[in-house]
This record gives structure tokens, C-alpha cells and sequence, in this order.
């Protein structure tokens, strides 16, 4: 089967690019020219035109590339055209015309790079990652990965596991021939030792999880604190309904920010308060559940409803900000208690001292993301994996007797079978879906 796509944004652009892979590629560009087949990975000039009619559609540049030496391993070819959709439509009219053509699935092309071993699975998901990539720190984090060296550290601890599991093997299949005892301490602890390399990867605060998802916070406090405004403000546009009346904003709502480059997603909530409107006391509990999701939360406050025996307290710990806004209406005697928090005196109509709270969001952001190792986690799936494949070392460390080898053999292959499934060296297509399917179409 022969696959094409879109492989440029969609939309009208100068230029277009369409992808084709498969082995019908070749006649695709033999019956749209009508002339001969580009040199290999040559920009050639050529008439495209439609098939069976010969009407010229466009006229563009052609790259042939013959396989293995694609991205995809197969044959594959680009076409260059003008970005409007009548082109567009009009040529992906025409190879469907040939036999065995067919418009891609999304993330096809990578799938079958993937399958034809071109890259690894932690690869196509960088790439995933890269084209989805919407801050500085997002692309960081991608091209590192891509470049590869979480996979190679992964591979490494699994070809140690492997060495470990043949040697583990070789006491089962020869039990007459002792195994020395040194053997046995060297496999005790180097499988300990991966066990506590991965360990220490699992305690990473989850930076890698943030940079690809989004850093989280939240503004929390009592109603009418001005939580809304400084939601619109942030985001530069009215996305939260700010009045006086107390117990406007029900919902929790987000909006995607970039700040310095870090990806952020900040949610407005519901004003905390004693409340008997059913749903009021819905969003109050959203509200909680968001301080509590959240990596940061900004508490805001008013000079006039500062009560600390409730809620408030609560929130009191090192993922807040504390903010008294409307300082503009006179900030006279601060209670001891809100003093000891070092408040941020804010006015949202003034706009004072903004500045203030925004360098202090991202003091906070930047310490959560720094970053000192180059192995990152960007994903849940890795997690679970990682985590799982510790526990099956754990429970090999724990098999002491050598009568229990057979069953410390079992451990040690699933581990490895935990670490091979993250770069997709297991049979893994029942994930293949999942992950493939985050793709858009002509990727
Ligand atoms: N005087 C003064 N009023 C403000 C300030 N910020 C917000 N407000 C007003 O306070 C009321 C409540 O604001 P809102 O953002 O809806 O508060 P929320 O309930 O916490 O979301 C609105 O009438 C705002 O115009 C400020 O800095 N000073
Ligand atoms: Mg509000």
C-alpha cells in the first residue's frame, strides 16, 4: 500500500508539501510528469499533471527518495507545489487514482519508520512532541530526546539486564556447576545498582511530565479577591466574566500561556465562601481539587477578607504565592499571621506592582524546572514502565536462596521487558496505536 498526505500545515501557504510512501510512489511520479524519475534526492523542476486527462495542475519541485534511505525506509517522494487547496486537492485527487494509493492515517509516516526500524519508539515520540512543541523549553526538551541519549541509556541498563539474566540462565540450565560465589555478588549488585539508577530517574519532580504538558497553577481565594482579572490580565484578553458580585466564576477555567518560555496553564476557580447554591459549592470543590493539581498556586486575597482560621490555611505551603490585591483601596493594618506569608501588595486597577508577582511566578517556575540531568521522563507511559521494572528488580534482590533462580529469571525478564516496551523494543502493537494516533495527518 502506497500512503500520501499533506505534509505541510494545512491552510493556504507559498508552498505546500505533499508526502508519498510506498512502492507505488514511483508510477505516482511517472504517470503525474510524464517523464522521467528525478535523480535521488535531487530537486528537480517538473509539470504535474492530472492523471488520465493530462491537464496541468501545478508545476513544482520533486524529491525522489528511493528506499531504504527515506524517512520512511520505503520509496518515497515529495512534491513541492503552490499552497492553495484547489492545488492540494487536485493532486491528492489524482494519485488516489492510482491503485493501491491511498490518503495517510495520522502519523502514519512515523509509524512506518518505526516498523521498518528507521527510529525508536521514544524517537517518534520526540517527534510528536517537537512539531507540537509550542515554547523554547518544549523544543528543548524534544530535540533533546530525539537526539537520543534517553534511549541509550535505557538500552544500556537493558543490555546489562539481559547479561545478568543469561548468566542467571546458565545457573538454571547447569545447576551441577556451581556458580562461583563472586558471580552471584556481582549480579546481586549490579542489578542493584540499575535498580538505583532508575530510582533516582523516577525522583525527577516530574519536570520532564511539565515541560511537555504544561506547568500548572492556580488562582485560588475568597470571592471578589479579583482572581478573574488577574486571569484576564495574564492572558491579555477577557477570558473570565469579572463583577462584583461575589460568586461570578463557577467553572474552573484555564488558558495556555508561555511565560519566559516555560509552558503554563493557569486556571481561574471559583471564589472560596460558605456557600448554599448547589452550584456554587461545586465549583468551590473544583477550586480545591485545582490548588491541589496544581505545581503553584496564587492565593489571592483582598485587604478586607483576610480570615485564616479557614481554607486559607490550608493553602498555606511552599507551592503558594500569597497576593493582596486592591492595595489601591488602602492597605492599613496587615494581621501578624498574613505578614509572616510576605504577601505580594498588588492593585489589578492600578496596575501596580504586577511586575513583582510575574518575576516571583517565574523565581518559582524556573526552580521547578531546573533541569541537571539529560535522561528526562516526558511521559506517563515511561513512568509506569520504570517504576514497574523496579519493582520486578526489587523482587529479584529479594530472592536470596539460589533455589529460587528460576523465579529470579522470570523478575529479571520482565524487567527488561518493562524497559524494552519504552524505546519499543518488544512487540508493541497493542501501544502503537495509542501513541501514533497523537499524530496529525501527513507526519
Ligand atoms: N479597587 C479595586 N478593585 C478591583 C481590583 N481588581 C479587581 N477589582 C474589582 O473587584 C471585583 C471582583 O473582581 P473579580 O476579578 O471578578 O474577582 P474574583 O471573584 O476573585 O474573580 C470586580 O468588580 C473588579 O473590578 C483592584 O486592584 N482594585
Ligand atoms: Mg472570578
Amino acid at each position: 500500500m502506497t500512503i500520501y498526505a499533506l505534509s505541510s500545515g494545512p491552510g493556504v501557504s507559498g508552498i505546500a508539501v505533499i508526502r508519498i510512501s510506498g512502492p507505488e510512489t514511483k508510477i505516482v511520479i511517472a504517470k503525474m510528469t510524464k517523464e522521467e524519475i528525478p535523480l535521488p534526492r535531487m530537486a528537480t523542476l517538473r509539470k504535474l499533471n492530472k492523471i488520465n486527462t493530462n491537464e496541468l495542475i501545478d508545476e513544482g519541485i520533486i524529491i525522489w527518495f528511493p528506499g531504504p534511505e527515506s524517512y520512511t525506509g520505503e520509496d518515497m517522494a515529495e512534491f513541492h507545489v503552490h499552497g492553495s487547496r484547489a492545488v492540494i486537492e487536485a493532486i491528492h485527487n489524482s494519485i488516489s487514482k492510482v491503485e493501491n494509493c491511498r490518503i495517510a492515517e495520522p502519523g502514519e509516516f512515523t509509524k512506518i519508520a518505526f516498523q521498518n526500524g528507521k527510529i525508536n519508539l521514544l524517537k517518534a515520540e520526540s517527534i510528536s512532541d517537537l512539531i507540537s512543541s509550542e515554547t523554547e523549553i518544549q523544543r528543548q526538551q524534544a530535540i533533546k530526546i530525539m537526539s537520543g541519549k534517553s534511549s541509550k541509556k535505557y538500552n544500556e541498563w537493558r543490555k546489562n539486564l539481559l547479561k545478568i539474566l543469561s548468566n542467571v540462565e546458565a545457573k538454571i540450565d547447569f545447576p551441577e556447576e556451581n556458580l562461583p560465589d563472586n558471580i552471584l555478588r556481582d549480579i546481586k549488585s549490579s542489578s542493584k545498582k540499575i535498580k538505583e539508577e532508575i530510582q533516582k530517574l523516577l525522583k525527577d519532580q516530574k519536570v520532564g511530565e511539565r515541560i511537555r504538558e504544561g506547568f500548572k497553577i492556580a488562582i485560588v481565594g475568597p470571592t471578589n479577591a479579583g482572581k478573574s482579572s488577574l486571569l484576564n490580565y495574564l492572558s491579555k484578553r477577557d477570558v473570565a466574566i469579572v463583577s462584583e458580585i461575589a460568586g461570578t466564576t463557577r467553572d474552573v477555567i484555564e488558558t495556555h500561556l508561555n511565560i519566559d518560555g516555560f509552558p503554563v496553564i493557569i486556571s481561574d476557580t471559583a471564589g472560596i465562601r460558605e456557600s448554599k447554591d448547589e452550584i456554587e459549592k461545586k465549583g468551590i470543590k473544583l477550586a480545591l481539587k485545582s490548588a491541589e493539581k496544581a505545581d503553584l498556586n496564587i492565593v489571592m486575597i483582598e485587604p478586607k477578607s483576610v480570615d485564616f482560621t479557614g481554607f486559607l490555611n490550608d493553602l498555606v505551603n511552599e507551592k503558594a504565592i500569597f497576593v493582596v490585591n486592591k492595595s489601591d483601596l488602602g492597605i492599613d493594618n496587615m494581621s501578624p499571621t498574613l505578614k509572616k506569608l510576605n504577601p505580594i501588595l498588588i492593585s489589578l486597577k492600578n496596575e501596580k506592582n504586577i511586575d513583582e508577582l510575574i518575576a516571583t511566578i517565574k523565581v518559582k517556575l524556573k526552580n521547578k524546572f531546573i533541569i541537571s540531568d539529560d535522561i528526562l521522563i516526558t511521559r506517563e507511559r515511561h513512568r509506569q514502565h520504570l517504576e514497574k521494572c523496579v519493582q520486578h528488580l526489587v523482587n529479584f534482590e529479594n530472592k536470596n536462596n539460589t533455589e529460587d533462580f528460576d523465579k529470579g529469571a522470570e523478575d529479571l525478564r520482565l524487567a527488561t521487558r518493562h524497559l524494552g516496551i519504552i524505546v519499543g523494543k518488544v512487540d508493541v502493537e497493542e501501544i502503537l496505536g495509542s501513541i501514533f494516533n497523537d499524530f496529525c495527518i501527513g507526519k
